[in-house]
């Protein structure tokens, strides 16, 4: 075996929708300026339904697209930075709900670059272990870790998850990849904070909304997300033309006109679902690849550039055939 390839992908969002005008019904905002400062008109939100729930839920539409049995899956990854729980992962719960005895199964932690780096990691382990099927997952309930007092950041994110089978392939599939984590700038985007407790049995079990200091993501994005995608285009060897697509982390729709410019690339190779689930992290890239699958943008033999970046900070590039 010599790489993995991509066999289904699929994705599930809460039912509710909240308009931009339902949230400034509440809060000191516009759908003016959430739609011109980020091009985010709607997103889904969970009420009730936890990260497990919507990762198996897509996870179920995979199955009805490449009817796998479940014994035949070997590992399960959950890339989500809002977990149900510390521990069980949410991808053991997803290994029950599913059946799927024979997966390892744990979470990764990597925000918005969790699907990129989970495809990574999941093909190194398929490829190592001799390994045939994985369920690739990014699925976040961020409506929990958001401060909807916060205008600042209550805008800007939603809930959903994506879900990709992976197979053991002969052929090359993953040209490229280029990750990175910029620790140092950790503070700029923080969630779920812990405190640890200042005197013995101190009862006090609480935990911090979304900080992001917005200028500096932004700034810190548009420098090296271009970066990133031409790194990983050298190493594949290809041109940046040769590039079917490019699947951008759903952040902020500034942005990926930004880096799509500073690539000097049409935008038309830069599909968008922004518009309609806001930024749902680790969700994003798989959330948008499915769709796209879906609406037949996507086809078998097109050459994708998927690009993640956010909290850590974390950048993650990956190229590949799908
Ligand atoms: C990557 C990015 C963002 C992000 C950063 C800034 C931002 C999204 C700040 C300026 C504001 C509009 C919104 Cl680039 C977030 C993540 C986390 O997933 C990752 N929006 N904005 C304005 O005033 O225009």
């Amino acid at each position: 075996m010599k790489d993995v390839e991509f066999i289904a992908t699929s994705f599930a969002v809460p039912e509710r929708v909240v308009t931009n005008d339902q949230l400034a019904s509440f809060m000191d905002t516009s759908d003016e300026w959430i739609s011109k400062r980020t091009g985010i008109k709607r997103r889904h939100i969970s009420e009730k339904e936890n990260t497990s729930s919507l990762a198996f839920r897509a996870v179920k539409q995979l199955q009805e697209k490449s009817n796998f049995t479940p014994d035949e899956i070997d590992l399960i990854i959950v890339a989500t930075m809002s977990p149900d729980n510390m521990t069980p992962s949410t991808a053991a719960m997803v290994q029950e709900m599913l059946g799927a005895k024979n997966a390892v199964a744990f979470d990764l932690s990597a925000a918005c670059s969790g699907f990129s780096y989970a495809l990574s990691v999941a093909r190194s382990i398929l490829l190592s272990n001799h390994w045939q099927k994985a369920i690739v997952i990014g699925a976040e309930v961020l409506s929990k870790l958001i401060d909807w007092r916060d205008r600042s950041t209550a805008v800007l994110f939603g809930d959903g998850a994506g879900a990709v089978l992976l197979s053991a392939s002969e052929e090359k599939h993953v040209l490229g990849q280029d990750l990175k984590t910029f620790g140092e700038l950790g503070n700029k985007l923080t969630a779920g904070y812990t405190k640890p407790m200042k005197n013995l049995l101190e009862n006090n079990r609480q935990m911090s909304a979304f900080e992001m200091d917005g200028r500096e993501v932004y700034r810190f994005v548009t420098h090296q997300v271009p970066d990133s995608i031409l790194r990983a285009v050298q190493q594949a060897n290809i041109s940046l033309n040769a590039i079917d697509h490019f699947l951008l982390h759903q952040a902020n729709e500034r942005i990926i006109k930004q880096v799509a410019k500073k690539l000097d690339q049409p935008l038309s190779k830069f599909p968008m679902n922004i518009a309609e689930y806001g930024n749902t992290a680790a969700a994003s890239e798989a959330i948008l690849l499915a769709e796209c699958v879906a609406n037949n943008v996507i086809k078998k033999g097109d050459v994708i550039a998927m690009s993640g970046f956010g909290g850590g900070l974390t950048i993650a590039t990956l190229i590949f055939k799908f």
